[in-house]
C-alpha cells in the first residue's frame, strides 16, 4: 500500500522532529539557569507509531485527543508537518513562550484539544467529554456536525492512578460512548520497568466496565515468523518472556538476542532455522516488531472499530523505540548524547543544518509527501477550535428573599425560579452532583427539569405512588448528571461540560455542588480544569465549622485559601443572599467571558477573560437584610467588598468579616459601639476578588500607573492610619490578614485553624474563637482606650 509506506516516512520524522526537540533544547537552545531543561525522548518514541496512524490516517477533525504528557514533543512535531506549528515554537520547546513541555489548551497555539501534564486527568477528560458531548446532542443541540470520538494516549503507569478508575466506573453508569483509550505499554515506568502481567489485569477491568479491549501485541513480523515452522516455540518464548529482560535484551541488540535465544529455544529444531535465517540485526527488528510498532496492524485495529462502544487499545512497544537507550530501565529522563545524536542524524538521512526540515532524509519526493499531508482526514476541515454565542444573564434574578434563611437555601431557591422559566438561560444550565444533589438544596431545581440519561427513566417511587419529596426520572433532556460520590469525577465532570463551546461549538453553564471540604478530594482536578479554562459555577456548601453538628471531617479551613490561590477561579463568600443573588447573575455571565487580558482600570481584575467560579455557602441560618439593590451596591459585591457600617472620620476600629459569621460581626460592632468611636463593618463577599484587585493594582502603580486603585484601596482611603482591623472568617484567618498590608493597619486576624469538634454554632465558635466576645477582645487588644464595657457579655 503506498499511504503506508508514506506513513512509514512520517513515522520516522516524528521520531526524528521530536527527538531533535528535545535535543535542541537541552544542547543547542540558550540555558541561562544552569537547570536540566528536559523533555522525553524515550517516552516520546513510544508513541511515535501510534500517534503517526492516528494524526495521519485515522483521526477525523470532530476527533479530540488528549495525548500523553510526555509525548508532546511528537504532537508538536505532527502539528509542524502538517503546516501548524512553527519552527519557531519547536526551536523554542520548554522555553518562554515555545511550545509547552507538555500539551496545553492556553498555553500552545498548534490546536490542542485537552491539557495533560498531571497524569491520569487528561484520560477521564476524554471520557466525561464523550459524556457532555452526548448531553448536548440529546439536548438537540449541534446535531449538524458529525459525532466526535474522545481519544486518550496513556501510558501503562498512568493506569496507577485511581482518578481513572473512578472515571471507569461512572462511565459504565452513564453509559459512555464513542471513547477510546490507547495504552502505550511499553512495561516502564518513570523509575523502573512495571509489573508481570498487567495487561491480563487491565483487560478483565476495561471488559467489566463494558468496554472492548483490543490487544496489540505483535507487529506483521512476529506475526510471520510465528507462522513459519517452529515460529510457535518463538511466541511462546515470547510470550513467557518477563518484561525485564524483554527490556534489556531490546537495549542490547540483535547478538544478545540470538545468544539469549539460543541458551534457551536454540535446541528445539526448526526454531533455531528460523533464528538462523537472520541476521542479527533482522533477528533485532524482529523481536522489536511489537503491535504498537507495527503501522500496518496498528491501523487495521483502528479501522476494524465499526460501533460506538468505548475501546481499550493495550498497544505492546518500547520505550525509546529507534534510539540508542530502548528498552534500558532508566531511559525516562535520559537524553541522547551528542554523538548520538549525530549517529541517529546520520542514520535518518539528515544533512547538518537541515534538521528542521519538514521533508530532509524522505524518499519519497515531497510534492508527494506534500500531496498526501494535503488529503490527511484530520487536517481537512480547517479551524477545529469551535466557540460558542454568549448567553444573556439578567442583573436581577426573581427570588423571593426569606427572613430568616441560609446562603444554601437561597442557592436554591435561585435555580428553582430559573428552573421554571422557559428562558435560553434555563436551558442551557446543566447542573452536576456528586450524590450530594438534596443535601446542597439542588432537589428542587431537578424536580422541575429532571436527571439527564440518554435513556429515559422513571422513578417508580413515583409509578408506585409512594411520596417522596423528590421526582427522581431520567430522560434525555434532564439537565441533572447525577455522580457517584468521587469528587473527582465532579470536577472532570465540569472540565469537560465546561469546554463544551469550544469543544462542541454549544454552550453550556455548568453547575456542579459539593460540600466544602471535599474540594480538597479533587482539588488536582480542579486545578486542571482551570489550567485548560473550563468555565463552570462550583457551588461549596455546606462550609467551615458552621456546618457544626457534622463535626471534624467534614469542616473546611483551608477553602478560603484555595479560593484566594487558585488561578482561573473567582472565588466568593457572600453573608446574604441578596448579595448571593447578585454574584451569581455576575457568575453565569463571567463564565463564558472571552476578551483580551487588560485588566479594567475600576478594580484592575481581569474581568473581561472570564474564569470560572467557586462560591462558599452555608447552611446557617441567618437574618436577612432589607434593602435595596443599588447599582452601586450590586457593583461592590461583585468587586469584594463594602461598607455594611462606613468608619467614621474617627475610625478607632474596623471588623472586617466573610460569610456566614456575619450575625457575630454585627453583634459585637453593635456592642462596642460606645467604646470604641467610629467603628466600621467591612463586609467581604470576595477576599479572592479583593486581593486580585489589590496585587494587580499595586503591580500598576509599580509600571508607573500612579492613578492606578483598587477597590480595597478605595474602601480604605478614608481610614485613619492609627486604627486596628479585626478580621473574622469561619476559614484560615490568614484569608483576611492581609488586608493590613493595603494601608499599614494592625490587623488581628480571627478565624479557624484547628478541627474536630461537634457542637453547636455558639459552641463551636466560641471553642474556636470566631464569636462576638473574641471579636470583641481582640478589638480591645489592638485597639486600645478604655475597657470595653461588654467584653464578656455577648
Ligand atoms: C500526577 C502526576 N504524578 C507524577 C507525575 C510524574 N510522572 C511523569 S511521567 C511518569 C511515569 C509515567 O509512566 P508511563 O505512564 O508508563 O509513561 P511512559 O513514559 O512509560 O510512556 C511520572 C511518575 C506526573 N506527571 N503526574
Ligand atoms: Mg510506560
Amino acid at each position: 500500500m503506498q499511504d503506508l509506506s508514506i506513513l512509514a516516512e512520517l513515522e520516522r520524522k516524528v521520531l526524528w522532529l521530536a527527538t531533535w526537540t528535545i535535543h535542541h533544547a537541552n544542547h543547542l537552545h540558550d540555558n541561562a539557569d544552569g537547570l536540566k531543561v528536559g523533555g522525553h525522548q524515550a517516552s516520546s518514541a513510544s508513541l511515535a507509531t501510534i500517534m503517526t496512524a492516528l494524526y495521519f490516517h485515522t483521526l477525523r477533525p470532530q476527533d479530540r485527543v488528549a495525548v500523553k504528557p510526555h509525548a508532546s514533543p511528537n504532537f508538536h512535531a505532527i502539528q509542524y508537518l502538517l503546516g501548524r506549528q512553527t519552527r519557531e515554537k519547536l526551536e523554542n520547546f520548554r522555553s518562554y513562550k515555545g511550545a509547552q513541555s507538555y500539551p496545553s489548551r492556553t498555553k500552545d497555539t498548534d490546536d490542542v484539544d485537552f491539557s495533560t501534564g498531571s497524569v491520569g486527568l487528561g484520560v477521564a477528560q476524554t471520557l466525561f467529554s464523550s459524556l457532555a458531548q452526548d448531553y448536548v446532542r440529546a439536548h438537540g443541540w449541534g446535531l449538524e456536525r458529525p459525532e466526535g470520538r474522545m481519544i486518550a494516549l496513556l501510558g501503562d503507569a498512568e493506569l496507577d492512578e485511581g482518578n481513572i478508575f473512578e472515571a471507569m466506573l461512572e462511565g459504565w453508569k452513564q453509559g459512555l460512548r464513542n471513547c477510546w483509550w490507547v495504552v502505550d505499554y511499553n512495561r516502564q515506568s518513570l523509575d523502573a520497568v512495571v509489573r508481570e502481567g498487567l495487561w491480563e489485569r487491565y483487560q478483565n477491568l476495561f471488559r467489566n466496565f463494558g468496554w472492548d479491549v483490543v490487544l496489540l501485541k505483535y507487529g506483521t513480523l512476529q506475526q510471520a515468523a510465528f507462522a513459519e515452522p517452529g515460529g510457535e516455540v518463538l511466541r511462546r518464548w515470547i510470550d513467557n518472556c518477563p518484561n525485564q529482560l524483554y527490556s534489556a535484551l531490546v537495549f542490547q541488540g540483535g547478538a544478545a538476542w540470538r545468544k539469549r535465544l539460543n541458551d534457551e529455544i536454540g535446541d528445539q529444531g526448526q526454531v533455531t532455522a528460523l533464528l538462523e535465517r537472520r541476521s542479527d540485526e533482522e533477528l533485532a527488528r524482529l523481536m522489536n516488531n511489537l503491535g504498537g510498532h507495527d503501522l500496518g496492524s496498528i491501523i487495521a485495529a483502528f479501522d476494524a472499530v465499526d460501533h460506538d462502544r468505548p475501546v481499550c487499545f493495550i498497544a505492546y512497544t518500547i520505550k525509546g523505540y529507534g534510539l540508542p537507550f530502548a528498552g534500558h530501565k532508566d531511559n525516562h529522563a535520559g537524553l541522547m548524547t551528542l554523538a548520538q545524536m549525530e549517529m541517529f542524524r546520520k542514520s535518518m538521512n539528515i544533512r547538518p543544518g537541515e534538521e528542521w526540515s519538514r521533508f530532509e532524509g524522505i524518499e519519497h519526493s515531497a510534492a508527494e509527501i506534500q500531496a498526501f499531508l494535503d488529503r490527511v482526514p484530520f487536517a481537512s476541515g480547517g479551524n477545529r477550535s469551535l466557540q460558542a454565542g454568549r448567553i444573556a444573564v439578567p442583573d436581577d434574578l426573581p427570588i423571593t428573599i426569606q427572613p430568616q434563611t441560609s446562603t444554601q437555601l437561597g442557592f436554591g431557591a435561585l435555580l428553582n425560579e430559573l428552573g421554571r422559566s422557559d428562558t435560553p438561560l434555563a436551558a442551557r444550565i446543566v447542573t452536576a452532583s456528586p450524590d450530594v444533589t438534596v443535601s446542597t438544596s439542588l432537589g428542587p431545581w431537578v424536580n422541575r427539569r429532571g436527571l439527564f440519561a440518554r435513556e429515559a427513566l422513571a422513578d417508580t417511587f413515583k409509578s408506585e405512588r409512594i411520596p417522596s419529596t423528590f421526582n427522581w426520572e431520567f430522560s434525555p433532556k434532564g439537565q441533572h448528571i447525577e455522580l457517584g460520590i468521587a469528587e473527582m469525577n465532579l470536577f472532570c465532570a465540569l472540565s469537560a461540560l465546561g469546554l463544551s463551546h469550544a469543544i462542541n461549538g454549544e454552550r453550556l453553564l455548568p453547575i456542579g455542588t459539593l460540600y466544602d471540604p471535599f474540594i480538597a478530594r479533587g482539588l488536582d482536578a480542579l486545578n486542571y480544569a482551570c489550567y485548560q479554562d473550563a468555565r463552570f459555577i462550583l457551588v461549596a456548601t455546606p462550609s467551615g465549622i458552621t456546618l457544626a453538628p457534622e463535626g471534624g471531617a467534614h469542616q473546611s479551613i483551608a477553602e478560603p485559601l484555595i479560593g484566594i490561590a487558585q488561578d482561573g477561579l473567582a472565588a466568593f463568600e457572600p453573608a446574604f443572599v441578596d448579595e448571593l443573588a447578585v454574584i451569581f447573575a455576575f457568575a453565569l455571565d463571567y463564565i463564558q467571558r472571552e476578551g483580551g487580558g487588560e485588566a479594567s482600570e475600576r478594580n484592575w481584575l481581569r474581568d473581561e477573560t472570564g474564569g470560572s467560579v467557586y462560591l462558599r455557602l452555608s447552611t446557617r441560618p441567618v437574618e436577612q437584610i432589607k434593602r435595596e439593590m443599588t447599582p452601586m451596591l450590586r457593583q461592590a459585591i461583585v468587586d469584594g467588598a463594602y461598607w455594611l457600617r462606613p468608619p467614621g472620620p474617627n475610625c478607632q476600629l474596623v471588623v472586617a468579616y466573610t460569610g456566614a459569621v456575619a450575625p457575630e460581626a454585627i453583634q459585637a460592632v453593635g456592642l462596642m459601639a460606645e467604646d470604641r468611636r467610629d467603628i466600621g463593618l467591612l463586609a467581604i463577599t470576595s477576599a479572592d476578588r479583593l486581593n486580585a484587585g489589590w496585587t494587580a493594582a499595586c503591580r500598576a502603580r509599580e509600571r508607573g500607573l500612579v492613578h492606578a486603585r483598587s477597590h480595597i484601596e478605595r474602601l480604605f482611603a478614608g481610614l485613619p492610619r492609627h486604627c486596628g482591623m479585626v478580621t473574622v472568617l469561619d476559614g484560615h484567618p490568614a484569608t483576611l490578614a492581609w488586608l493590613g498590608a493595603v494601608n499599614g493597619h494592625r490587623v488581628r486576624p480571627l478565624g479557624v485553624e484547628h478541627f474536630g469538634q461537634t457542637g453547636s454554632i455558639g459552641e463551636l465558635y466560641r471553642h474556636y474563637g470566631i464569636d462576638a466576645n473574641a471579636i470583641i477582645a481582640a478589638a480591645q487588644m489592638i485597639a486600645p482606650g478604655r475597657p470595653i464595657r461588654y467584653l464578656g457579655a455577648a
